[in-house]
């Protein structure tokens, strides 16, 4: 299979995540990309490759101008306009609820101000490279996409930062430019052929779910923890069905915690017999697994084996499929479950 990697993902490099009412050393970090990298490079079965630069105009059909334009001058700007400081994180969030009665008032022009109107939470920090890794990101992805137009069976891309997480207009959960979300928007509206996202991440794509949600040209299915429990909490309910013409075309399936492989893959031949309905010509698959029974932050029970055993079953779908990285934080086994996976995919031998 080919692999897209570049290392652009290394201009991100947080050192610390406020979550849980503190600071503390990051989950989504630059060791992520690079064992990832390091695994597959080791599997003869792997062929390496560099991406090709797209340049804007793929992240402009799917997000906000504002908010590309904030990523690209916010840490500069910040620098200049509040303080010095290696990471950037919002410190004040703009509610429409403040000016309830008052009239909305359109983006702020004080840096700390926009902070809080582009992003939704605290644990995404800006940093210098951070702009130029989420735009390698988009790049890998675009690539990847580009190798299975051309005819490959499966791509590979190696995303970091991640993307699922990202609306229209915010960012968030780690994520910058939604990778997934722009590959499929790319290929459905330029060749116009339908295609599905099946995210399989533990957390919920509520950006994906959210820049598709009135479509019927793009298809999102997701397995994720109960949002009852679990983040991004305001997203991925199973009554969220797609709204007009995209009404059907949106199915979660939440999980409960504890959830392990032989209850996962039943869960996700369900998915599978949705996708299956929809009819797609191709299939974007928002690979985190996070969902392994070792992750730092998350509470589902999934093994390397369960790992292979899902990309098998996707594999029985028989469509040509790009897969793309998005969470997993369990470091010593993130490159072997994603190599897992994807040795799955492709029919081989899980060793
Ligand atoms: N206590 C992805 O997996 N919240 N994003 C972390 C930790 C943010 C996950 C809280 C989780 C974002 C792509
Ligand atoms: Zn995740």
């Amino acid at each position: 299979m080919k692999v897209v990697h570049s290392p652009a993902h290394l201009g991100h490099n947080p050192q610390e995540e406020i979550a849980e009412s503190g600071a503390h050393s990051p989950h989504e970090h630059t060791g992520r990309g690079e064992i990832i990298r390091e695994t597959l490079a080791a599997d003869p079965a792997m062929e390496m490759l560099s991406p090709r630069e797209w340049g804007i105009d793929p992240i402009l059909e799917v997000h906000e101008r504002g908010l590309h334009d904030f990523l690209m001058n916010a840490w500069a700007r910040y620098q200049r306009d509040v303080r010095s400081a290696r990471e950037v994180v919002p410190d004040f969030f703009y509610r429409p609820a403040m000016r309830e009665a008052m009239g909305s008032l359109g983006e702020p022009s004080h840096v700390n101000a926009q902070l809080g109107w582009w992003c939704f939470e605290t644990t995404t920090p800006i940093t210098q490279g951070s702009y130029m890794a989420a735009r390698g990101s988009v790049d890998v992805a675009m690539t990847a996409a580009s190798l299975v137009l051309g005819g490959e069976r499966f791509a590979y891309g190696n995303c970091r930062p991640p993307g699922h997480h990202a609306t229209r207009d915010l960012y968030g959960g780690y994520c910058f430019f939604n990778n997934a979300a722009i590959i499929a928007h790319h290929v459905a509206s330029t060749t116009g052929v339908k295609v599905t996202v099946l995210d399989p991440d533990y957390h919920h794509g509520n950006g994906t779910q959210q820049i598709f949600y009135e479509r019927d040209d793009v298809q999102y299915v997701s397995l994720h923890a109960d949002p009852v429990r679990a983040y991004p909490y305001v997203t991925g309910f199973s009554d969220e069905r797609g709204s007009g013409k995209g009404l059907g075309a949106n199915a979660n399936f939440p999980l409960a915690r504890g959830t392990g492989d032989a209850e996962f893959l039943d869960v996700l031949k369900r998915a599978i017999e949705e996708i299956d309905r929809f009819k797609p010509e191709l299939l974007v698959v928002s690979l985190g697994v996070d969902t392994f029974d070792g992750d730092p932050i998350c509470d589902l029970r999934l093994t390397r084996q369960g790992f292979f055993d899902c990309g098998a079953l996707v594999a029985g779908l028989g469509l040509p499929t790009v897969v793309l990285q998005e969470g997993g934080y369990a470091l010593a086994e993130l490159g072997n479950n994603v190599r897992a996976w994807l040795r799955g995919l492709e029919g081989l031998s899980a060793a």
